[in-house]
């Protein structure tokens, strides 16, 4: 097997089989374009659109996407149809493409990773049909872009009921103009994800007569992303695993003197050598004094992890530091054990900022008289040494689902991020001279679970000790 193997890695795109005791290879003219198991069984396994996540599973999330929409509108709305653009190809300059990254509710909805696509849902006399409009197989082009799928390719990669080339979309909104009235049309008006189909045809397809109105479907569709299958869970997992291992040795290679960008660059890394496509977004990395803070995390198959560390690049905490550090810490770990169903983001902030003044005054970060008589003064002294939220929720986006409000109560199968911060500047005069200047943060991901919460980056070390003992190994 080894040989024809290893001759296999040179034409990705054939699929070999089994047949009568025999190995043999055929060079296929039926592209992808993305991973099959056929072509990437290392990658994803039978019956998989993207890695994890099977056609069966893409099926439910359109049918209960289209289930909501029926059941949302008045029962005289019949006719339904839904409008999901993919991202476009964007360019940094002539010829050369920035890094493509999906559009998130396209892929939530078909799983499909081409470019310049669109899906379309509708209801139909017994149910409703997906169809898929994809960029043509054009030889040519994709010598240099790589292989596409086309439509063909599209139905058995995906399993939606048909698809079309992309060109072909003008003519059947056209065609469903003139064979349909009174129907609801979902589509992101405000912010249209791509801009050519959005000019030259979806709004010549809304100006249309037949249509009642135009609903934006961005917040039924948050609000199924919010709350995460098994087979999400595992990929949140997986991604958190990943960048919590990455954050290790980015810990392990630090020094005295070394660059922001290469911490960046060791992050990027580490991450890639573990099966993550791509940082989830550029990494923060602020060094203040001996103190270095690391905001960073990846996505994986489709979904991110978001984790803040703050170590001392001298391998050992100053006793300054240290105290600051343990008051953080002790703060963190209350918020993670409050991560329990019924509990709202917007009261976990709130509980940040009591937890927070606590601390501060046994600190000595401000005089006790200013907590006791000035309710105001104080308010604005936390939000100086905290000025950003707990935590947001997390999953295909690193700010996931950002229509939900942050007073939903938590449900077993959603992922949130809890990241206190304490940030003293150095010019502030009003806290003894030893804490200036140092800034901290403790970010973890958490699933919310029926019983204890379930720290997805637990395996990145956060007390002090263990910190200290990871830079020991240096
Ligand atoms: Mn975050």
């Amino acid at each position: 097997m080894a040989a024809p193997m290893k001759k296999m890695s040179k034409f990705r795109n054939c699929i070999y089989w089994k047949s009568q005791g025999t190995v043999s290879f055929t060079l296929f003219k039926r592209y992808f374009g993305q991973p099959i198991v056929q072509t990437h069984p290392h990658l994803i396994g039978q019956d998989e659109v993207t890695p994890g996540i099977n056609k069966q599973e893409y099926q439910q999330r359109r049918t209960s996407l289209i289930s909501n929409v029926v059941e949302k509108t008045a029962e005289s709305i019949r006719n339904h149809i839904m409008i999901f653009p993919s991202a476009s190809k964007v360019y940094m300059t002539y010829d050369i493409p920035y890094p493509f990254r999906q559009n998130t509710e396209f892929l939530y909805l078909s799983g499909f990773q081409e470019p310049d696509s669109v899906l379309v849902l509708q209801t139909t006399e017994n149910g409703y049909k997906s169809v898929l409009f994809v960029p043509k197989r054009d030889p040519d082009r994709e010598l240099w872009d790589g292989p596409r799928s086309g439509d063909t390719g599209a139905v058995s990669l995906t399993g939606v009921s048909e698809a079309h080339n992309s060109d072909d979309l003008e003519k059947y909104l056209h065609n469903y103009c003139k064979t349909h009235c009174d129907y609801l049309v979902w589509y992101s008006m405000t912010k249209p994800v791509h801009l050519n189909f959005h000019k030259s045809v979806i709004s010549e397809f809304l100006k249309q007569e037949g249509r009642k109105s135009i609903q934006n479907p961005i917040q039924l569709l948050h609000q199924m992303r919010l709350v995460k299958s098994q087979a999400e869970i595992k990929l949140m997992k997986k991604t958190c695993q990943i960048a919590s291992e990455a954050f290790v040795d980015v810990m392990r290679c630090s020094h005295a003197n070394i660059s922001e960008s290469t911490l960046y660059a060791k992050m990027d890394y580490e991450c890639r050598v573990r099966g993550a496509e791509i940082l989830a977004y550029p990494p923060v990395v602020a060094g203040a004094g001996e103190l270095v803070l690391m905001d960073a995390g990846c996505e994986y198959h489709g979904y991110t992890s978001d984790i803040t560390r703050t170590w001392p690049v001298s391998g050992k905490f100053t006793p300054a530091q240290r105290r600051l550090y343990l008051a953080l810490l002790d703060i963190q770990e209350a918020l993670v054990t409050s991560c329990r169903p019924g509990v709202t983001l917007a009261e976990l902030y709130q509980a940040m900022m009591q937890l927070l003044a606590v601390r501060i005054i046994l600190l000595d970060l401000v005089p006790s008289s200013t907590m006791a008589k000035d309710e105001l003064k104080m308010k604005k002294i936390l939000c100086e040494l905290c000025p950003h939220d707990v935590g947001h929720y997390l999953g295909m986006d690193v700010h996931d689902t950002p229509s939900v409000s942050k007073n939903r109560p938590l449900e077993p199968g959603m992922v949130i991020t809890i990241e206190p911060g304490l940030y003293i500047k150095s010019t502030n005069t009003m806290v003894p001279e030893e804490y200036r200047g140092i800034g901290i943060r403790i970010e973890d991901n958490v699933l919310i679970t029926e019983g204890d919460p379930i720290v997805l980056t637990a395996d990145c070390p956060k007390h002090p000790d263990h910190i200290e003992a990871i830079m020991a190994q240096r």
